[in-house]
């Protein structure tokens, strides 16, 4: 179903008329799967229905002038686009819309994702980097709208790296820079803030960037004048509009059913993308919504008599097919009996779809139903177990919930017996979950051979110990790693020409040019997106956010986006991006903020790296440019200018992932800590000696993942009792701590005392280094909480303190 690529070559009026009608087949079978998906949810067989109606015919315009190596960063009205590239068919469709769990049927998440989501595989099965250069690309959608925006930022941006810097391998990634990035968005999600900071970046940026805006004057309910200024995007973007003074956008408007009109709009903003590397807007107006915005309502209930039928008249497939008759491209009787064609092949691919999603569960239904045959003939309970039998039987079209929750609840009433039916349920049960808890919970990182957790520790070496303010080694091991590493490249806020807010990266703009070392606007979540992007691209992006407290601009992008890449795609995409910043323990509200536990909630499916000091950072940096999971380090911020040992062996010396430190042994009390903190709780450990404590302290390094090796149990099995001090606030990243040490390394088995945090107070810190001491953890409140735990258990050594 492949639409015919624009091309300069002349061809004949009849390969014309092939090629369209050939187009018009790709619209109506996708308005078919549109028209026969939203049946298929009103009926039940799927759970939420979003599809690409009304938005057929600008999709065939643009899959026109998309070529191998180009990537897509859209939204869930798609389907038409991906479906002309012949990266999505009928099948496909429907087992997307299924859930359907494997990666075959349905390639774009094996069921992950909800339909309308699309992406394509960059990673081969062994996870390695396909060859990009050859194939069509679509980075992986997420729901929030508009968070396609930063990430299609830096997905342009990769073409402008690629084509610039020397010494890379662009073998599986680029042709010289030529590869455009492709965005869509709704028209009414052009409101949300990262759309105008994306705009606003690639004027600046200057990347080969198209975005398309499918405006159909509607976001659900709400119509355009509650949306946009002036109810028009293109006419309050205009200010953006290039000129021959100076750089901007082009932006260019159409009619979302007007095809010719389409493809020579196309044709203009991929030859301005590809050879100027300028970004283009595509504003395409008055596009429709045949069946309303998604399966949840109805759009009779909010659009006018008068609109209904405006949208009726002007439906984009419906004018193609006029447009076409009145040029004798077909007639009538042609577009008549082509369109009952494409009606039966999607029933027909439908069908396919829905028994193959079928099979495998009716397998395991009847397994189960096999097992619980048995069950009940050697069973007291018979009568309850038969029960759940013709329960299970009588289940026509079953999920696998109706069939592993009914074999969990037969097994129950076999509880007492010792017998063999029993037996063999309980191994299918647990066969079952080791087979398909998988399909649902695999690939939150790196499952590779370079998974960042495989990296061996290299330990740094010392020629001659001179001891330098700490800046300096993340400064020459940054050096060293863009002398390793040419795909590697870092940018943020004051990062270029200064060198970053402490230097760290002193001269290095100056040696590696404006394109690798560089500065940004202020914009954390476009910096993210920028990140996210290139490294989807292949480069090695480290993406600076100045500090920790302005990571929360970001959040949202991390969260949604670079923290579900690997999981949304199976495992077929990533993005190894390395955010840094720096935090802890400064002064006042937001310089000083640590909040790790809605970080930490809100990144999982990133490391989340938290280095006490700047030796154990570069180390980070050097061991994730050797893998290929995303992380987020955080610096400590008061530790640039504190002295550390000078290593000799710069970008290599490697920490490790996942493996804590303990920095004193002790045997009354373990004290679990990381960051800036823990030089405190160090200091206090020292100060509780004095009044005989001899506390173990132990650095937790990376909080994600947190102590793989189970070394802070194994420490509680010696001490008996364990605190937690942290900065952030009660119930924080302590409660994340506590619950592994509790829940995941089972440690309160080993425990004589209560398991206790020490954390700030429960607002932001105060300014100044009073609103510091009354905020947050200090040495004294370190040495009287451990003072605690040992009063309560042997009051007799440890009289009361206050
Ligand atoms: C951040 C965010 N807010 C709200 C939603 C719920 N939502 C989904 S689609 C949509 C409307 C989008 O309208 P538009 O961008 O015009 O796209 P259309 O569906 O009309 O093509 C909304 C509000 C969401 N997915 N994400
Ligand atoms: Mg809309």
């Amino acid at each position: 179903m492949h639409t015919h690529p624009n091309t300069a070559e002349a061809i004949t009026f009849e390969d014309f008329k092939t090629e369209v009608i050939n187009d018009y087949k790709i619209a109506v079978v996708s308005r078919e799967c549109s028209l026969l998906g939203r049946r298929e949810v009103l009926t039940g067989k799927a759970k939420f229905g979003i599809f690409g109606d009304g938005k057929e015919v600008p999709q065939l315009a643009w899959a026109k002038v998309f070529r191998k190596g180009d990537f897509r960063a859209g939204y869930y009205r798609d389907q038409t686009f991906m479906m002309a590239l012949d990266e999505l068919t009928i099948e496909q469709f429907f087992a997307g819309l299924y859930a359907h769990t494997s990666l075959e049927a349905d390639p774009m998440s094996a069921g992950r994702q909800m339909g309308g989501h699309f992406g394509t595989h960059s990673l081969d099965e062994q996870g390695h980097w396909k060859d990009l250069t050859q194939q069509y690309n679509s980075s992986a959608d997420v729901s929030p709208t508009a968070a396609q925006m930063p990430r299609l930022l830096g997905l342009a941006q990769a073409s402008k790296i690629y084509k610039n810097v020397k010494g890379i391998d662009t073998t599986n990634f680029s042709k010289n820079g030529n590869e455009i990035a492709w965005g869509s968005i709704g028209n009414a999600s052009t409101s949300e803030g990262v759309f105008f900071e994306t705009v606003n970046a690639a004027g600046v940026l200057q990347v080969p960037m198209v975005i398309s805006i499918w405006d159909d004057e509607y976001g659900i309910s709400v119509p355009a004048k509650y949306q946009t200024t002036k109810a028009d995007i293109s006419e309050i973007l205009k200010g953006f509009q290039r000129d021959e003074y100076s750089k901007g956008l082009e932006i260019l408007k159409v009619n979302g059913w007007d095809y010719v009109g389409l493809i020579e709009t196309y044709q203009k903003a991929e030859d301005i993308a590809r050879e100027e590397h300028v970004p283009v807007i595509i504003h395409v107006v008055e596009l429709t919504q045949p069946q309303g915005h998604s399966t949840s309502g109805s759009h009779e209930r909010y659009k006018s008599h008068e609109r209904l039928a405006w949208e009726e008249e002007h439906d984009c497939n419906l004018k193609m097919r006029e447009w076409m008759i009145a040029n004798n491209i077909a007639t009538a009787e042609d577009l008549d009996a082509l369109e009952k064609t494409c009606k039966k092949e999607v029933r027909e691919g439908q069908k396919r779809a829905w028994a193959a999603y079928l099979k495998p569960i009716k397998e395991e239904q009847q397994e189960a139903l096999a097992l619980l045959r048995n069950l009940a003939n050697s069973s007291p309970n018979k009568v309850f177990i038969e029960k759940i039998i013709n329960e299970l039987k009588d289940i026509k079209e079953p999920i696998r919930k109706d069939v592993i929750s009914l074999a969990r609840k037969g097994l129950r009433y076999a509880v007492s017996d010792h017998s063999q039916p029993k037996e063999a349920l309980r191994k299918w049960i647990n066969a079952f979950f080791d087979e398909i808890q998988p399909k649902y919970s695999s690939h939150v990182y790196s499952e590779s051979d370079l998974s960042t957790i495989h990296v061996k520790e290299v330990l740094p070496t010392y020629d001659e110990a001179k001891d330098v303010d700490a800046r300096i080694i993340l400064r020459d091991n940054f050096n060293a790693l863009f002398d390793k590493y040419p795909e590697a490249l870092i940018f943020g806020e004051d990062s270029g020409a200064i060198g970053d807010v402490n230097q760290g990266l002193e001269g290095l703009q100056k040696k590696y040019g404006k394109m690798r070392v560089a500065d940004t606007g202020i914009r954390e979540a476009t910096i993210v997106g920028q990140g996210i992007g290139m490294a989807m691209r292949g480069l090695r992006p480290i993406a600076e956010i100045q500090y920790l407290d302005y990571v929360l601009y970001a959040l949202q992008i991390i969260s949604d986006d670079l923290a579900t890449v690997h999981y949304r795609t199976y495992g077929k995409q990533k993005a190894p991006l390395i955010v840094r910043t720096r935090g802890h323990r400064l002064e006042g509200i937001w310089h000083a903020g640590s909040p790790m536990g809605g970080i930490l909630n809100l990144a999982h499916g990133i490391f989340i790296l938290v280095p006490r000091n700047m030796t154990k950072a570069a180390g980070f940096y050097n061991t994730l440019l050797e893998g290929d999971d995303a992380a987020l380090i955080v610096e400590c911020l008061n530790g640039y200018r504190l002295k550390e040992k000078m290593p000799s062996n710069l970008g290599e010396f490697k920490t490790p992932i996942g493996i804590v430190e303990t920095l004193k042994e002790g045997t009354d009390i373990t004290l679990v800590s990381y960051g800036s903190t823990l030089n405190m709780v160090v200091q206090a450990a020292k100060e509780l000696l004095e009044v005989g404590i001899d506390a173990e302290v132990i650095d937790i390094q990376t909080l994600v993942p947190l102590d793989i090796r189970h070394d802070i149990l194994k420490s509680i099995q010696k001490t008996n009792r364990v605190l937690i001090i942290d900065e952030d606030i009660p119930g924080g990243a302590s409660a994340y701590i506590l619950n592994e040490i509790l829940n995941v390394q089972n440690a309160y088995q080993y425990l004589d005392s209560q398991p206790k945090t020490l954390t700030s107070k429960p607002h932001r810190p105060a300014y100044g280094t009073d609103g510091d001491y009354f905020s947050k953890p200090s040495i004294e409140d370190i040495f009287e909480g451990v003072y605690q735990i040992m009063h309560e258990a042997n009051p007799q050594d440890y009289p009361r303190l206050r």
